[in-house]
């Protein structure tokens, strides 16, 4: 058309992250996505191809490579780009800065599922520690890790309900607040995925065995205590409080339910160390939150803002990946609206060990007691978790595909109290590991093992009636073959 807006590339340049609108372009197209930023579902991460091609970081995001999202784009085209300024059709994209390019070296004992973003899960040998290794505790990254280097000054932002902001930096959090200290479990939501994978049907995203799990000591301070210094009345909060969202500097966002964020028993933190020591920059140096009994999906990492508001984060990890929906709905047209956000987490345990051992090292064991053992027998060694600081009660092991059944051994439990110190109100908020031997003559078929939790909340015994597409909360019987041995 004669009247055709053209533009040249320095103006585009121009409307960067620092400007007061947004423009993008992809081929010789000119896109103004000043609007769409507050419904990016990937949040202002979008702002780093402000000014330029979105095409280098959709090569990142591969996620964007589909028509629904060439649509919503084609909503925000102004103009296309002078022809002086294009090369075969197209503006030349440019360099852009790799974002992974300042991720921390991981320990080498991991097993990563990606690299970009790290993706990682703890070996079993070392999740039979009540508390995980730090070193060794899985990384689950949607993006990359933040260049945050200076934990003093590192600035979070609390938007109030009114949008009245006020700001504390990691040291005044010290300075200002009690420390409290947490045992809690982090688990992921596709904890076991691989496992619904082999028994069911395809799933959607990594396929985690059973280490995206881990247990760590968590320092911080309370997070009610800082929402009431900032102005949140915790007795009578305004009733149109729903949710509190929280952002993570690399544009990560996940929101928690208000009463779970101020309740003085749910023992949320605002955590800067993990077993006693700084953050590590994969687990979100400097500043976390922990969300103690809730998918780890919500314990944002690299804590930046929180906002007091009446809605749900609008992140996708808030409004569509974390659900889960029946074994008919396919991944194609789900009506995501139609599902809850996972928050507490059911009930789930796992082997991490089989291994025969002769009766002669058996002696004197106190497994051996336990189970009045004389013969060759079988240890099975495992965790077993309930979100919502259920405690386990109990947890079954079957040697013979789920005929017969015996009591593992609860390990000792060595969490910390819960951050209202009193050991009354000790929720659970950690695993518990367990034990277990049968005689080996006993054993036929598959390990399997259950775990009951303190409101009689089971496992299901298959996948098939849990499936769900996006392979979330994968808590079926764990069955292990009887012939793996390590
Ligand atoms: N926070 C930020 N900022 N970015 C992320 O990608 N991943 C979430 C959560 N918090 C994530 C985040 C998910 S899905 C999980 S399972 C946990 O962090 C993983 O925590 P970890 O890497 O410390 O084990
Ligand atoms: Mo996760």
């Amino acid at each position: 058309p004669p009247n055709q807006r053209l533009i040249r590339l320095d103006e585009i340049h121009e409307h960067n992250r620092t400007a007061d609108t947004y423009w993008v372009f992809r081929g010789d197209k000119v896109y103004d996505i000043t609007d769409w930023v507050p419904n990016h579902p990937g949040g202002e991460v979008i702002l780093r191809a402000a000014g330029g091609s979105l095409e280098p970081y959709w090569n990142i995001f591969t996620i964007h490579q589909k028509q629904e999202v060439y649509d919503v784009l084609e909503q925000y085209f102004i103009a296309r780009i002078d022809p002086r300024d294009l090369v075969d059709g197209k503006a030349p994209t440019g360099q852009v800065e790799d974002p992974f390019k300042n991720d921390p070296i991981r320990d080498s004992a991991l097993i990563q599922h990606s690299e970009r973003p790290c993706n990682s899960e703890t070996p079993e040998s070392e999740l039979r520690s009540y508390i995980t290794p730090t070193e060794k505790f899985y990384v689950r990254n949607h993006l990359w890790v933040p260049d945050l280097h200076e934990a003093d000054s590192h600035r979070l932002t609390i938007e109030l309900f009114d949008g009245e902001e006020v700001v504390y930096t990691v040291a005044d959090l010290r300075k200002k607040f009690k420390e409290y200290s947490i045992t809690a479990t982090l688990q992921c939501s596709g904890n076991r995925r691989s496992h619904m994978t082999q028994a069911s049907r395809p799933t959607v995203g990594l396929q985690w065995g059973v280490g995206a799990i881990g247990t760590a000591t968590w320092t911080g301070v309370r997070l009610r205590d800082v929402l009431a210094d900032a102005g949140l009345d915790l007795q009578d909060p305004d009733e149109d409080i729903k949710h509190l969202k929280f952002v993570g500097a690399e544009a990560y966002g996940a929101s928690i339910p208000i009463d779970k964020a101020i309740d003085r028993h749910g023992d949320v933190l605002l955590a800067f160390s993990m077993n006693g020591q700084p953050l590590p920059r994969d687990h979100g140096f400097p500043l976390r939150v922990l969300v103690p009994g809730h998918v780890a999906a919500r314990s944002v990492k690299w804590l930046s803002k929180i906002v007091i508001s009446d809605e749900e984060s609008t992140s996708q990890w808030q409004r569509r990946d974390y659900k889960c929906f029946g074994p008919n709905v396919r991944a194609s047209h789900p009506d995501w609206d139609s599902a809850p956000a996972i928050q507490e987490t059911p009930v789930q345990s796992a082997i991490t060990s089989v291994r025969r051992v002769q009766a002669d090292q058996l002696l004197d064991s106190a497994l051996a007691r336990v189970y009045g053992l004389e013969e060759d027998s079988v240890v099975l060694e495992g965790y077993a978790f309930a979100g919502g600081g259920r405690h386990i009660v109990r947890v079954d092991i079957s040697p013979d595909r789920g005929h017969t059944w015996l009591q593992a051994q609860l390990q000792e439990d060595g969490a910390k109290m819960g951050a209202s110190g009193s050991p009354d109100d000790h929720r659970a908020w950690a695993w518990r590991q367990w034990r277990a031997a049968v005689p080996a003559t006993q054993v036929s078929g598959k390990f399997c093992v259950k775990a009951t939790d303190d409101s009689y909340n089971v496992q299901p015994d298959t996948f098939e009636p849990t499936y769900n597409f996006r392979g979330n909360l994968a808590n079926a019987w764990h069955r292990v073959p009887v012939s793996r041995d390590d």
